[in-house]
């Protein structure tokens, strides 16, 4: 008999606080979203809007992830739901420990939990890093430019949806959002791509039915 030596791959400790992340959401049948864009992209003010949208069908928690700051978590808890705040001190990025760490301290129920990680404001390293989420949503406002998926693409390859923000906007910039899918799909053909505005509303419906159908598989 042929003797092959085996190695195993040892998991470093951020990919294992990632898999205990994973275990935990699955036995409390909760999904949990890492939301990565840029700082003012409108991450904090999506969710103002979606989560109010979301309210009765899920039961929503967010982490808040700033560099500095409770501001965020502040205008978060107004809407009455279980916020926690993780303050980097310069990090920018989330780490998978400390985001479990947080989740065992909430009140997740059995079933309908909806967890979102607002990341910190960046488009590259957050992308780097598996925090135990069920999948990264790319935030990207239109005041950013066309050309930033094609210059971030590995947010864009790893998420599961963009959400193109601040569309209102659009009549007062130069801008077209077939651009941005064009260059979208040229990262990750099969992305799917609402466009929203926090501000107005319009949007949140089509994207508060993609968040639903993600609790299909329980
Ligand atoms: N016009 C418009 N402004 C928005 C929209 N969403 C966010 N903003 C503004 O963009 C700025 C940054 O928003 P914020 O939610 O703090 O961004 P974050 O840093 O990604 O969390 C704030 O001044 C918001 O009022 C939108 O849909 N339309
Ligand atoms: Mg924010
Ligand atoms: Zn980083």
């Amino acid at each position: 008999m042929m003797n092959i030596k085996v190695y195993k791959n040892i998991l470093s400790a951020n990919e294992e606080w990632a898999k205990k992340t994973r275990e935990l959401l699955s036995n409390k049948k909760t999904l949990m979203w890492n939301i990565i864009g840029s700082p003012g992209a409108g991450k904090t003010a999506l969710l103002e809007r979606l989560i109010p949208a979301l309210d009765g069908r899920l039961s929503c928690f967010v982490l808040e992830g700033d560099v500095e700051t409770t501001n965020d978590a502040e205008r978060l808890a107004r809407l009455n739901i279980d916020v926690r705040q993780i303050i980097t001190h310069g990090a920018c990025h989330l780490g998978a420990e400390t985001i479990y760490k947080a989740l065992s301290e909430l009140a997740l129920p059995g079933d309908g939990g909806c967890v979102f990680v607002e990341n910190v404001g960046n488009l590259v390293c957050p992308s780097e890093f598996d925090i135990g989420e069920n999948g990264k949503i790319a935030v990207l406002s239109v005041t950013e430019g066309e050309d930033k998926p094609l210059k971030y693409p590995l947010l864009f390859r790893e998420a599961k949806a963009v959400i193109l923000t601040k569309i209102d906007l659009v009549p007062h910039l130069d801008v077209d959002t077939t651009v941005y899918r064009t260059n979208i799909q040229k990262i990750n053909a099969k992305l799917p791509v609402f466009e929203v505005s926090a501000r107005r509303g319009e949007g949140i419906e089509n994207l508060k039915q993609w968040f639903l159908s993600g609790f299909e598989k329980y």
